[in-house]
């Protein structure tokens, strides 16, 4: 099967160009000026399909680098499947996950990706890949390293919070790092200082503090400054190339800017909630239904940083200068019925985690209408660099010859209301970006040659979306 894609203006990371974009089978062909004949026939009769972009911007699919599917966490699972958030997924213009492995301390990294594996197949209605979180590194799990990075899992979240769950000692963290040095590896870090939260969470429970606003106000930024200077340095012992995930406090982004001047190999990632939700709001979130514990639906690790200190506008500033590379959505839904609720009386119960798969590309797509960032450096931070960072490129990311055929047709003049009942496809009861109104819309998502969203109707279907083996960072020497 054939398809022009015609007469839109072609975005990439370095610069635009109004081209007609010809697509064979699953992979893009050509990009070839408006109407033109290179190819020795008229592309517009003689193709089988052609989709009229005209006045449209086509850019590379979306990637969502940092997705929790099915994730089994604080005391029940992310409240999406494989199915039901890919295809938000590819509703919002995403045509790439890549998704964590948990594995929990006791359990083989090994068996968990299987698991994994199992979960995602035919399920999926966009292309996947896979990180691997570790808990507790022990020397099989150095050992499983190696094999999963011959699989295509080049990258390893480790934790320095959630004591008991999730969290390495800085031993542990050193030894990892040091097999990432050796083979390649990407060291992904949940950045914040476990203990000293736990002690701040005990003292809030102890003085009656119960609500979601005091999640943030016992997870302070200098938790997460110092979380991350010290993952840094561990990093710069060993060798090891460090990608710090969802960065929300500002003094962080200033110890990732200090160690990337140095010249070490360390990114940062940050998130939609970061740049545009706030503690105060949280504070002042309120609904009959659920009266102060309405913030609950913002409780997310890291959390929300204060207006009042600056730390959104800060990371605005630090996505256009490079001090932060891109925006994940760090999707971890969970209900307010049920889940979210398992924190009534205690904010510490309250499962972590904001849904937003959907709605990064057109709530990053608000930085260019505001002025904050360019058109160029939108398809950057959402789709080009997150597939150089995990060894995706030439394959994603990127509307050129040879590339998978991930295209998404953006109509700059359209309008998206973003709500339960409006666009919302996720599983979950509430929506974290209730009432946004924002400028742009996503018209058409194709995956490999295949259109999942025209028309504002869905043509996908569950297991059209394919694991991806991905490379070592595109980052690295
Ligand atoms: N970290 C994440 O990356 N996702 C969910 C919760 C958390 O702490
Ligand atoms: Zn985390
Ligand atoms: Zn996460």
């Amino acid at each position: 099967m054939k398809t022009l894609i015609s007469g839109g203006t072609v975005v990439s990371s370095t610069g635009r160009t109004v081209a007609d974009v010809l697509v064979d089978g699953e992979t893009i062909a050509a990009v070839l000026a408006p109407g033109s004949t290179a190819l020795g026939v008229d592309l517009a009769t003689s193709v089988d399909r052609v989709i009229d972009a005209s006045g449209k911007y086509v850019v590379p699919g979306g990637i969502d680098a940092h997705t929790h599917m099915e994730m089994p966490f604080g005391g029940t699972f992310a409240s999406d499947t494989f199915e039901t958030g890919t295809t938000a997924a590819a509703w919002g213009g995403t045509t790439t996950i890549v998704d964590f492995v948990v594995q929990y301390p006791d359990q083989n990294p090994l068996e968990q990706y299987a698991l994994w594996h199992d979960k995602a197949a035919g399920q999926c209605a966009i292309d996947y890949g896979f990180h691997q979180i570790l808990s507790d590194v022990q020397d099989s799990s150095l050992k499983a390293m190696d094999e999963l990075v011959a699989e295509g899992v080049t990258s390893f979240k480790l934790f320095m919070a959630y004591q008991g769950v999730f969290l390495s000692d800085d031993g542990q963290i050193l030894r990892a790092m040091q097999k990432a040095s050796d083979n390649g590896a990407m060291i992904m870090m949940h950045a914040e200082n476990g203990s000293v939260i736990d002690v701040l969470v005990r003292q809030a429970l102890e003085a009656g503090n119960t609500s979601p606003y005091h999640h943030g106000l016992t997870r302070p930024w200098q938790a997460e400054a110092e979380a991350t200077s010290r993952a840094i340095m561990l990093a710069d012992l060993t060798g090891a190339p460090l990608y710090v995930v969802h960065v929300s406090a500002k003094q962080a982004v200033e110890q990732i800017a200090i160690a990337r001047d140095k010249g070490q190999n360390v990114f940062g990632e940050t998130c939609p909630q970061y740049l545009y939700l706030s503690l105060e709001e949280q504070l002042a979130a309120h609904s009959e239904r659920w009266g102060a514990f309405e913030g609950a639906k913002w409780v997310c690790s890291t959390p929300l940083r204060s207006r009042a200190e600056g730390h959104q506008d800060h990371m605005w500033q630090a996505l256009r200068t490079n001090d932060v590379q891109l925006v994940s959505t760090d999707h971890c839904p969970f209900c307010m019925k049920d889940q979210k609720e398992l924190g009534l009386d205690n904010f510490a119960k309250i499962p972590n985690g904001i849904g937003s798969v959907e709605h990064r590309m057109d709530l990053m797509y608000q930085g260019v209408v505001s002025g904050q960032i360019s058109l160029e450096r939108w398809v950057e931070i959402t789709s080009t660099t997150p597939a150089r960072m995990f060894g995706m490129w030439g394959r994603k990311g990127v509307i050129a010859p040879g590339a998978d055929a991930d295209v998404v047709v953006y109509d700059p003049a359209g309008h998206t209301s973003i709500g339960v009942g409006k666009t919302h496809h996720m599983n979950m009861d509430y929506s974290a970006w209730e009432g946004f109104e924002v400028d742009g819309h996503v018209d058409l998502v194709m995956s490999r040659g295949t259109v999942l969203v025209s028309d504002g109707a869905f043509h996908g279907r569950p297991g059209h979306g394919q694991y991806v083996r991905r490379g070592l960072s595109q980052y690295l020497l």
